[in-house]
């Protein structure tokens, strides 16, 4: 599983606060733990009034990559401010995300042609967001179809099914693992990625159902996860799935993880 580390976002009010203060010890320390949990990409959103936007992006993605090595996941719902920041990245991560809202796919297409860059595309439009696996698979269609234009291929692609929350929408998961096959299927190079806490949304214990999304995902096929692995139980989950999916030899990651004290109950030094 590719790790999408989703620490670093303003709309955690830890993070607001040290965006506030420009606090920048707190935000290196949320890069670093989320890279010694296994993270490869660090996402930064900033999630401020859109005037500070494009400043407090930069400002995050400046702490990051003076901190790790890995690269960025660039998080805006506005391609405009993504298109703005672009240039301060140091080596090629992945933008989050295109849709079919507007002119995304117009804006950050032309960015990242010809380069290493990756990008998010979520499957929605300016009709919101679909409630079935037709209309998803749809727009993955058309947002796959404009990326070919720029010689974007589909393995530079992750698509996002945007899954409902469960408590409104009991067949969202279903859904998923249908739009996960069905794309994967037409493009079988295409990567598949989810945000793993917007399934549990309004239900108790949402950490239990985020990982048991987490398992199933895993199983069908999703290929990155947006997820913070600086979190014990979420870390133990994709490392256990990993194993039994038999893409951990001798569960050798598994055991590693327990005996470095970054699973399980918290041994004390
Ligand atoms: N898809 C895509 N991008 C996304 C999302 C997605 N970006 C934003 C979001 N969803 C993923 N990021 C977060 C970040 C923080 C939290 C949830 C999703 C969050 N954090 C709490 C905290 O850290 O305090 C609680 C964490 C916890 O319960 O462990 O809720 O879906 N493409």
């Amino acid at each position: 599983m590719i790790v999408i580390g989703e620490k670093i976002n303003g709309t955690i009010p830890s993070v607001k606060k040290a965006i506030e203060a420009k606090d920048g010890e707190f935000i290196r320390n949320l890069a670093i733990k989320q890279v010694e949990a296994g993270a490869d990409y660090i996402d930064v959103c900033a999630s401020t009034a859109p005037e500070f936007e494009v400043e407090t992006l930069k400002w995050l993605m400046d702490i990051v990559q003076d901190t790790v090595d890995k690269p960025v996941c660039i998080d805006s719902p506005n391609a405009r401010t993504i298109e703005a920041v672009f240039k301060y990245a140091q080596k090629p991560g992945i933008i989050n995300s295109v849709s079919e809202e507007g002119d995304k796919c117009e804006v950050i297409y032309p960015l990242i042609q010809g380069t290493q860059w990756q990008v998010i595309g979520l499957t929605c439009d300016n009709n919101g967001i679909p409630c079935d696996v037709k209309t998803r698979v749809d727009i993955t269609k058309i947002l796959v179809e404009k990326a070919q234009k720029y010689d974007i291929t589909p393995d530079r692609i992750h698509i996002d099914p945007l899954v409902m929350a469960l408590s409104t929408d009991n067949t969202s998961l279903m859904n998923f693992v249908e739009t996960t096959r069905t794309i994967k299927t037409l493009y079988p190079t295409i990567k598949v990625t989810s945000g793993l806490s917007n399934i549990s949304f309004s239900m108790p214990l949402r950490k239990v159902v985020n990982q048991g999304f987490l398992t199933i995902a895993a199983f069908v096929g999703m290929d990155s996860a947006i997820m913070d692995p600086s979190n014990r139980d979420m870390l133990a989950t994709l490392l256990a799935t990993e194993a039994l999916l038999g893409r951990d030899k001798y569960c050798r990651k598994y055991s590693t993880a327990y005996r470095k004290n970054k699973i399980g109950p918290i041994k004390e030094e």
